[in-house]
C-alpha cells in the first residue's frame, strides 16, 4: 500500500480549475426545480439564488444546504448578482409575475418586462460576460426583451424554447415506438407555446425517416398517431397545471440539460430560442430551431430543410411573436 501511495515528487501540480458560478433569478416552482436538478447533477462550484420574497428563498437556502452532505458540494447562498453573484457564468432567469384574473396576456407581458428591466440592468453591470438564459414566459418574447435591454451578443442570450417540447414529443415517440428515446431525432420548433411545429419532415428513428416509411412498424407511426403525439406535446402544460397547478420538474431538468450544454461545453444540438439573422428568411425575432450549444452560448444553427407548409407555420409563429413584440415598449 505503501508503495501505490508513495507520492511522485516530479508531479505536476494540476492547473486549479475555475470555480463554475451560476445564479438562479427567481425561487418559484420553476426556479427551485432548476436549482434542486443542477445540484444534485454537480452543476455549479457556487450557486446563488435570488428573489425579492426573501424569506421564501432564505427557507429554501437552508432546506437545500441540509441535503449538502449527500450530494457533491456546492457553496449555495442567497443574495443577488450585485453582491454575492458577481461574474457569474451562468444566469437563469425564472423570475415572473402570476397573471391576475381578467388580465390580458398583453398586460401580463408589459409586467414582466418592467420585472426583467429591473433584474437585467444589474445582470448588465456585475455579470458582463455571463451566458443568459431565459426561462420566465412568454419565453420567446422575453428572450428578445433580454436582448434589447442588456445589448449581449445574441450567442449568450439563450431561451429555454422548445427544448422541453422536443424532450416531451422524443419521449412520447419512444414509447409509441418502442425504441430509446435517445434514438429518436424529432425536433418541436418555432414559439414556445401555441404556434409550435413540429418538423416531421426529418423526423428519424436511428436514421429511419418516419414519413418516408423507412420504419417498419409503420401502422405505430400512421398520420393520425403522430398528430395525436404532437398534440399532447403542445397541450402538455395545460393538461399537468390542469392537475397540479403549475409545471416544473420536467422544465427543471431541461433546463439543467442547457445548463451542462454550456459549462462542459458539450457542443449539443438543442431546439434554444434564439435570435434569427436569416435563418429560414426570418430576421430580429426569437424563436427555437436546431442550435449547437457550447461554452460560448449558440455557436451555430442548423438549416433544416423544411417542408413547405413546415417553413409556412415557422413563418406563422414568427409573426405571432413580431406582433406582440411590436406591441411593447422596449
Ligand atoms: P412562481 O412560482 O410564481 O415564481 C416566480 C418567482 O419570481 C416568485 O418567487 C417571485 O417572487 C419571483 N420574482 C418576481 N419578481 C421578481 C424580481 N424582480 N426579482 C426576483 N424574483 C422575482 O412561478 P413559476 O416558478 O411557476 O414560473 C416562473 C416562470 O417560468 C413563469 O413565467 C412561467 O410561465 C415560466 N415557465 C416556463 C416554462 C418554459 O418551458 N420555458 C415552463 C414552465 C413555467
Amino acid at each position: 500500500l505503501d508503495k501505490i501511495f508513495t507520492p511522485n515528487p516530479y508531479a505536476e501540480k494540476p492547473a486549479p480549475l475555475r470555480p463554475r458560478k451560476g445564479v438562479i433569478i427567481g425561487v418559484g416552482q420553476v426556479g427551485m426545480a432548476c436549482a434542486y436538478s443542477m445540484l444534485i447533477q454537480d452543476c455549479f462550484d457556487e450557486l446563488i439564488l435570488q428573489d425579492i420574497a426573501t424569506d421564501k428563498v432564505e427557507g429554501e437556502v437552508m432546506d437545500l444546504r441540509h441535503g449538502m452532505p449527500f450530494i457533491e458540494p456546492t457553496d449555495l447562498k442567497m443574495g443577488t448578482v450585485a453582491d454575492v453573484g458577481q461574474n457569474a457564468d451562468v444566469v437563469i432567469i425564472t423570475a415572473g409575475a402570476a397573471q391576475k384574473e381578467g388580465e390580458t396576456r398583453l398586460h401580463l407581458l408589459e409586467r414582466n418586462v418592467a420585472i426583467f428591466r429591473r433584474i437585467l440592468e444589474d445582470v448588465a453591470v456585475y455579470c458582463p460576460s455571463a451566458l443568459i438564459l431565459v426561462v420566465s414566459n412568454p419565453v420567446d418574447i422575453m428572450t428578445y426583451v433580454t436582448l434589447k435591454i442588456t445589448n449581449f451578443p445574441p450567442s449568450r442570450v439563450i431561451g429555454s424554447g422548445t427544448v422541453l417540447d422536443s424532450g416531451r414529443l422524443r419521449s412520447l415517440l419512444s414509447t409509441q415506438l418502442h425504441v430509446d428515446a435517445r434514438n429518436v431525432h424529432a425536433y418541436i420548433i418555432g414559439e414556445h407555446g401555441d404556434s409550435e411545429l413540429a418538423v416531421w419532415s426529418s423526423a428519424n428513428i436511428g436514421g429511419a425517416r418516419l414519413l418516408e416509411g423507412d420504419w417498419q412498424d409503420l401502422s405505430a407511426a400512421d398520420q393520425e398517431s403522430l398528430t395525436e403525439i404532437f398534440l399532447q406535446v403542445k397541450n402538455a402544460a395545460y393538461e399537468i397545471i390542469k392537475r397540479k397547478g403549475y409545471t416544473s420538474y420536467a422544465i427543471g431538468l431541461a433546463t439543467t440539460d442547457i445548463v451542462k450544454a454550456i459549462l462542459r461545453s458539450q457542443e449539443r444540438i438543442l431546439t434554444i430560442s434564439t435570435l434569427l439573422d436569416g435563418q429560414y428568411g426570418l430576421k430580429d425575432v426569437c424563436l427555437s430551431i436546431p442550435s449547437v450549444v457550447n461554452e460560448k452560448g449558440v455557436i451555430k444553427t442548423l438549416n433544416l430543410a423544411l417542408s413547405p407548409r413546415e417553413m409556412e407555420q415557422l413563418h406563422n409563429s414568427a409573426k405571432i411573436m413580431r406582433d406582440l413584440i411590436d406591441q411593447l415598449k422596449i
